[in-house]
């Protein structure tokens, strides 16, 4: 059955999922998390897939934020429990996701893209989050993601005033990585996922694994856990063909076993 919100295309080995309320700005309510945690799963399941572009409907927005009409009348409770559990299966995704941010990625959009591994952005595209202006805060890691991203001090000034920042602004603060022509996000995203979709596929996802763990357990522990895959990598059919293909002055020719 055809989603409701997302849009997925495979063009294997990429495929490329488009979040699809362009009337609202893409705004991300509780039904469309959930729909694109699903399709994201199911991309993650399939080995013809090695990476995932994540992009936004029409040329305004990536998506303006957690959809404010639908929360508005929400209880603690229900805000505590409800929609965040498909924020959590994203998060999980093994496969890396390249965001490409053709417009306003705020609030949770803005945390939907720092979900994601890479980040291309229009010359266009502006980065905040404002939950500041309508009396609450980053609730999908923003506070988290952009302290670690941008440093300290940028994030509470993007947190703090709720100010939109340019795609250059982020890039040279290190959240975003390419920012290209208007209109060229996707295609240039496209181009990188196809670069990252050429390599040995277990050894990406354990590279994704890693570098996330580097966020999350200190350096002595990161250092082993990296070691361990390293290790493991040893174990794969990737990795006796891809020295093999060096030895050989050939291309290697992986197969994601
Ligand atoms: N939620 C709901 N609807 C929205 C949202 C949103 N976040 N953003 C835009 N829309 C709707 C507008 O209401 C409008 O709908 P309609 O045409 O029916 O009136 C339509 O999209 C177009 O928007 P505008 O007319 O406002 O377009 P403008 O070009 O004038 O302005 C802006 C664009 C500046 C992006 C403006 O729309 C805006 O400020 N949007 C809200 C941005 C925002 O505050 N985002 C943060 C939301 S809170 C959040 O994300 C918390 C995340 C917490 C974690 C997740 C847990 C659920």
């Amino acid at each position: 059955m055809p989603g409701q919100y997302i849009i997925v295309e495979r063009e294997e080995p990429i495929a490329v999922v488009t979040i699809n309320r362009p009337d609202k700005l893409n705004a991300l309510n509780w039904a469309l998390v959930g729909e694109l945690a699903g399709e994201l799963e199911t991309l993650d399941r399939d080995e013809a897939i090695r990476c995932i572009v994540l992009t936004g409907a029409g040329n305004k927005a990536f998506a303006a934020g957690a959809d404010i009409a639908e929360m508005s009348d929400k209880t603690a409770v229900q805000m505590a429990t409800g929609p965040f559990e498909g924020w959590d299966r994203i998060r999980r995704v093994k496969t890396p996701v390249i965001a490409a941010v053709g417009g306003y990625a705020l609030g949770g959009g803005n945390e939907l893209a720092m979900h994601a591994d890479v980040i291309v952005a229009s010359e266009k595209a502006r980065f905040g989050q404002p939950e500041i202006l309508i009396g609450v805060m980053p609730g999908a890691g923003g506070t988290q993601r952009l302290a670690r991203t941008i440093g300290k001090y940028r994030a509470m000034e993007i947190c703090l005033t709720g100010r939109q920042a340019t795609a250059q602004e982020m890039h040279d603060w290190g959240l975003v990585n390419r920012v290209v022509p208007d209109g060229q996000h996707v295609e240039e995203a496209k181009k990188l996922a196809q670069e990252v979709a050429k390599q040995a596929p277990i050894a990406s996802r354990f590279i994704k694994e890693a570098i996330l763990k580097a966020f999350e357990v200190p350096l002595e522990d990161g250092l082993l856990y990296e070691k361990r895959l390293f290790a493991l990598l040893f174990s794969s059919e990737d990795q006796k063909e891809g020295m093999r293909a060096f030895l050989a002055k050939e291309p290697p020719k992986f197969q994601g076993r």
